[in-house]
């Protein structure tokens, strides 16, 4: 032992199985998996390592799927994942199923983006306050949510900036199952 340099001793270490036992256990799958594929170890993942990741995993998506895959994952509209939003993403058993959006679930986004759009009266790209009121009650007019659904924006603003970006929209729209009635995802079953 006294003959291993520094960094082969470290690897000892890493390896050892006392390491493993200690604590209880070794990392979630989620989190090796977030450490692999955030190649540059910026500690967030970006599309391109998202890409990746998805490919290894046999699932190949395309551009428009791709930006699907950033909107629904990214749900504080940062441009980046972070691991909490990565790991929130693979705890859905449903996952890729989530992902790989068909022509037709994704023409159907397509009327999301728009009522996004015609309420961002100065195209900035996301919601004030007053602005996303408005959608809520035009949402409650097309039926897709209901008077007493939530509507706590502080909590829909995630990145908290005192606007709703479109990422933050679709993670509010997810939780609420405005999704599902809208056909961009399926309908979920009970098991
Ligand atoms: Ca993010
Ligand atoms: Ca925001």
């Amino acid at each position: 032992m006294s003959k291993l340099t520094p960094a082969k001793k470290k690897i000892m270490v890493a390896l050892s199985p006392k390491l493993f036992a200690f604590g209880g256990g070794t990392k979630p799958v989620s989190q090796l998996l977030f450490n692999k594929y955030d190649t540059d170890q910026s500690g967030l993942i970006s599309v391109a390592e998202l890409r990746f990741l998805c490919y290894d995993m046999g699932y190949f998506l395309s551009d428009a799927q791709l930006d699907w895959a950033r909107t629904l994952i990214d749900k504080d509209g940062s441009g980046e994942i972070s691991y909490a939003e990565f790991s929130a993403w693979w705890q859905n058993p449903l996952r890729f199923d989530h992902l790989l959006l068909s022509d037709e679930q994704l023409s159907k986004l397509r009327r999301i983006t728009d009522l996004f759009r015609s309420f961002d009266k100065k195209n900035r790209g996301e919601l004030d306050k007053k602005e996303f009121e408005e959608l809520f009650r035009e949402l409650i007019k097309e039926k897709l949510m209901e008077e007493n659904q939530a509507n706590q924006f502080d909590e829909i603003d995630r990145s908290h900036d005192g606007h709703i970006n479109f990422n933050e929209l679709i993670a509010w729209f997810y939780d609420q199952g405005v999704l599902q009635k809208m056909g961009v995802l399926p309908e979920k079953k009970d098991d």
